[in-house]
């Protein structure tokens, strides 16, 4: 991960426990988690204690933390990317979070915030935006191009050359042949085959995929 600031954690639930175990594989200072539910004040992840809500984040300088974004999407633009804004525009900084068991080629350039998570792997000159997530071994061929506040979820393969506009989701289990394009804000579903380039704002899913 980036950064020497100890880490705040934004959100308390599935995904939140993914960037937790991977923040603890890197060797992170966890300060501990908030969440927008008060009821999970004083309880635990893996260890890390949950502190409050987000006012509790709010009352620790920017120059004193780190954050680390752990609400995750299940959906294109979802409230995750708010989240982010937020917290950039009152001026605090975003940690990366890479898992040591991904896999990263040379020349990768990482955007601010970005998440890589156990065991996936990107190939040479790719770059990937800020906030995105390459969940759990998600591969990504050469030189692809993913988008801000994008979601490769686990297991997806994206072919070489292949560039997905910001705020996508890209399903479970999903392939995606090599340089087609996928505009932004586009849902492609669990285990689509994508053949073809897809327009901003599409659902998508089958094999191969089609509009929903
Ligand atoms: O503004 C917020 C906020 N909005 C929702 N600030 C903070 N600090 N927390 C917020 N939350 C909290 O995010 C909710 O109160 C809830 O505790 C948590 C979302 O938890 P959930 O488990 O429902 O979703 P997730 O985003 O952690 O995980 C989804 O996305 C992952 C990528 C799940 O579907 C996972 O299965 C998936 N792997």
């Amino acid at each position: 991960m980036t950064g020497k600031l100890p880490v705040l954690v934004l959100g308390a639930g599935g995904h939140a426990k993914v960037v937790i175990d991977a923040l603890q594989a890197a060797g992170a200072d966890i300060l501990g988690a908030v969440d927008a539910d008060p009821t999970t004040d004083g309880k635990n992840i893996l260890g890390v204690d949950i502190l409050g809500t987000d006012a509790v984040a709010l009352d620790h300088s920017p120059d004193a933390v780190s954050l680390v974004n752990g609400v995750g999407s299940t959906t294109a633009s979802s409230p995750r990317q708010d989240l982010y804004r937020r917290f950039v525009d009152a001026g605090y900084a975003f940690a990366t979070v890479i898992h040591p068991s991904a896999v990263i080629g040379g020349e990768v350039e990482k955007a601010d915030a970005v998440q890589i998570m156990a065991g996936a792997v990107i190939q040479p000159g790719c770059r990937i935006g800020a906030n995105a997530i390459i969940n759990t071994r998600a591969s990504i061929d050469h030189d692809c191009v993913i988008g801000d506040h994008v979601h490769i979820a686990p297991g997806v393969v994206l072919g070489g050359g292949i560039a997905v506009g910001s705020g996508s989701h890209i399903g479970a289990g999903s392939c995606i042949i090599q340089n087609v394009h996928i505009g932004e804000n586009v849902l492609i579903a669990v285990g689509a085959a994508v053949v073809t380039d897809i327009w901003d704002g599409a659902r998508i899913a089958g094999v191969p995929a089609q509009e929903m």
